[in-house]
Order: structure tokens, then sequence, then C-alpha cells
């Protein structure tokens, strides 16, 4: 790799830090109207009834929202009826493996001096000719290292290899990319660091600058992406999930306050079927202080587990659904919401299938559509939260 292709790290801080920019005041969330607050004790009786025919990206392109999946290559390839509705129903498409350095059946990083694209190339041609934007996840993350990593990445190095990665991964994908999860999950309170940081190899070795850096890195390879941070357990009213959310807001506030080109939080909405505790005022309150910072809103990783809800299927999908519009009516309420992703589309492929498998062992029902590819009630509740989204 040439030389000149690496700016050192401290040219690239310096390249923002001359900015301490005033941070606007934190915009105080807005209460949310009465309207928008949907009773959650009606979960087995509630009607998601939807008018018109509009699929799910049409609905939320009527509100200037984007609607999208996250998608397997093995999956996408070779299942006619999978691409089928990921076309027609989808406005984004997200590789679930095929971006991060290794996953699945997937590498990305084969070894320490190539890059393999072939699969993630397929996905943005597939994305390209389908008319659907293109999102990549994720460059900088503790998971899904390759196995030479741990060998070949140390202290001396570890900044090249961050700095190659993303130059080239980044690269590639300019001008044809809506947005990147440059570092996903990078807040871990049970590490108990004072300052909330996971440990993680890249932390490690380059400290605490290392998410910054990556910013500016990314920022410098595609000037038009939108810049996103990532992560989870921010849903509900709990103390764990309350103290994720500030760690979030101090990490977003920091990045800000130091010019960081940070442009959007990735809020991944793994929720729980079976749960009580959100609060969509609470909830309502948090996007409202991320907006104040500047900052979009993404939710990136949408889908309800099941694994502790009734087996009889319909009410099964009635509790789902729920959690589905009750999530989203209180997150497009806020405006700075300009995405919303479901990690999967159809239920015959999501990692919850594995992950989160239910202890009777029949078939999850997290996703929008079942495993014939037909519309559930979670697809209505998606619909339904479009439709009465305040337009963009
Ligand atoms: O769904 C993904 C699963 O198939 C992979 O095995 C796993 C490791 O790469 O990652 C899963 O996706 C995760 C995402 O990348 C980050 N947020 C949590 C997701 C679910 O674990």
């Amino acid at each position: 790799m040439a030389d000149n292709f690496l700016l050192n790290r401290r040219d690239v801080l310096k390249l923002g830090l001359g900015t301490l920019t005033g941070m606007g005041a934190v915009a105080f969330a807005k209460n949310v109207s009465l309207q928008q607050q949907i009773q959650s004790d009606d979960h087995l009786t509630r009607n998601f009834n939807t008018s018109g025919k509009g699929t799910l990206k049409e609905r939320a392109a009527a509100k200037g929202l984007i609607y999208g999946a996250a998608i397997r290559y093995p999956d996408l390839s070779s299942d006619s009826l999978l691409a089928a509705a990921v076309a027609k129903e989808c406005g984004m498409l997200v590789p679930e493996w095929e971006l991060k350095w290794s996953a699945g059946k997937q590498a990305l990083r084969p070894n320490k001096d190539n890059f393999d694209f072939r699969a993630a190339d397929w996905m943005a041609n597939f994305a390209n000719s389908h008319n659907l934007l293109f999102r990549g996840h994720t460059l900088v993350w503790h998971d899904s290292l390759p196995p030479w990593f741990k060998y070949e990445v140390n202290r001396q190095n570890a900044e090249l290899f961050l700095t190659k990665h993303i130059n080239k991964v980044v690269g590639h994908y300019a001008g044809r990319i809506h947005s990147w999860d440059v570092v996903n999950e990078a807040i871990a309170l049970w590490d108990k660091r004072s300052d909330n940081f996971r440990k993680t190899p890249w932390l490690e070795y380059l400290g605490t600058d290392y998410i910054e850096l990556a910013f500016r890195l990314a920022a410098i390879a595609d000037p038009k992406a939108l810049l996103v941070y990532n992560d989870y357990d921010l849903d509900y009213d709990t103390s764990k999930h309350e103290a994720k959310r500030n760690a979030v807001l101090n990490l977003l506030q920091r990045l800000k306050s130091k010019g960081t080109p940070v442009h959007a939080l990735g809020i991944q909405a793994h929720l729980s079927g079976d749960s009580k505790s959100f609060n969509a005022q609470k909830f309502r309150a948090f996007l409202g202080q991320v907006a104040g910072l500047g900052l979009k809103i993404m939710i990136t990783e949408m889908d309800v587990k099941d694994d502790k809800l009734p087996k009889d299927p319909q009410k099964r999908d009635q509790a789902i659904a729920s959690a589905y519009e009750d999530y989203l009516s209180a997150a497009l309420d806020e405006k700075a919401v300009n995405t919303v992703i479901t990690w999967g589309l159809s239920d015959k492929y999501t990692w919850l299938s594995e992950f989160k498998p239910r202890p009777d062992r029949s078939p999850v029902r997290p996703l929008p559509l079942d495993d014939k590819m037909q519309q559930k009630l979670a697809w209505r509740a998606i619909a339904r939260a479009f439709d009465h989204a305040p337009q963009r």
C-alpha cells in the first residue's frame, strides 16, 4: 500500500479538532401526543387493520422514510421467493454478514493482506438493479473478527490495519452506499470502565480515540455516506437500558464536541415480545436528546424475540405485532428518525432461530413475513406505524 494513502492518526484527529464547536443546547423531547400513546395492555386483542395496497417501502417513502432489511448473501442468492420479497418490500438492503471482517459463511478479510468483495458486491449489484439503497454494517466491532486477527494484529500495527480496512472497504463503495455503521457496540457497562467503553482489541491497542479515528477515516474515504454509531439495549424503561442510553448520549456528545464526523445513531431494537418495560415517553425523550445533538436516528436491526411467548402462533403474532407498533409509533414521532430496518425479512431466515430458539422448538416468528413470504400481523403493524407517522 502506498504510504501517502495513509494519513497518520494525528493528522486525521487534527482535521476536526480545530473546531470545538459550541454544541447546541440539547433539545428536550416534546411530549408524545396522546393519540400516539398506545395502550400496551391490549396485546391479545389489538386490531391491525391497514388500508390500501402499498408495500412497506412505499408506505415508508410516502412519509419520507426508508424501510429496509438485513439479508445474507447465501439466502438472497439461492431463494428466488426471498429475493422477490426483498425487491418488493424493501427500499434498502443491508448485508447481514458480508461487510463484517468475517461472519457466518462469509469472509471479507480471508487473510491479513486480502479483501474478498465478491459476496458484498453481488449484494450491492442486487440493490442497484432493484433500485434499493445499500448500507454497510460494520467497520469496527469486537465481534466477527477473522481467526488470523489475534495472531497478526497488535499494538504496533493496529492503526495500520484499521486505516487500511476503512480506506479500502469504504473507498470500494464510495458514492454507492447510503450509510455505514462505522463503530458497532463500543459501550459495555459490564466491563466496568469509568468511561463505559467495552474492552475490545481496538481499545486495547489504540486507546479511547479509536472511535474518533474510525469516523474520521470513513469520512475521508466517502464524504457522502451517513456515518453511524450503532448500539443495542437502548429501548426499555429498565435501569440497565437507562444507563446504556446515558452512556451512549455521553459518547455522542463527546464525539460531537470534538467535531467528529458522526451523523447518526443506529438503534438496533432487538425487542422482546414478552417485555412489559417499553415506555414510549421515556424512549421518545431519549430520541429527542439524540436529535438535539444534530444527529439523525436509524432503527437498524429491528426484530421481536418470541422465545418467552405462548406457543399458539396467533397469540404470538398479536404480541409481536403489538411490540412493533408500540415501538415504531413512539420512534417515528421523532422526525430525526429517517430509517427502519428489520434484521431479516422472513421468519425463514433469522439469527434468532439459532440464538433464541423457543424451548418448545416451534419455529420463531420475529419478522414481518412468515416462512412462505406471506405478510403477518407484524407486517401490518409496521405498515400502520408508517401510515401514522408524521411527514418528514
Ligand atoms: O444476525 C447476525 C448473525 O447471523 C451473526 O452470526 C452474528 C455475528 O456476526 O451477527 C448477527 O448480527 C448482529 C449484528 O451484526 C450486530 N447486532 C446484533 C446482531 C444480532 O446478534
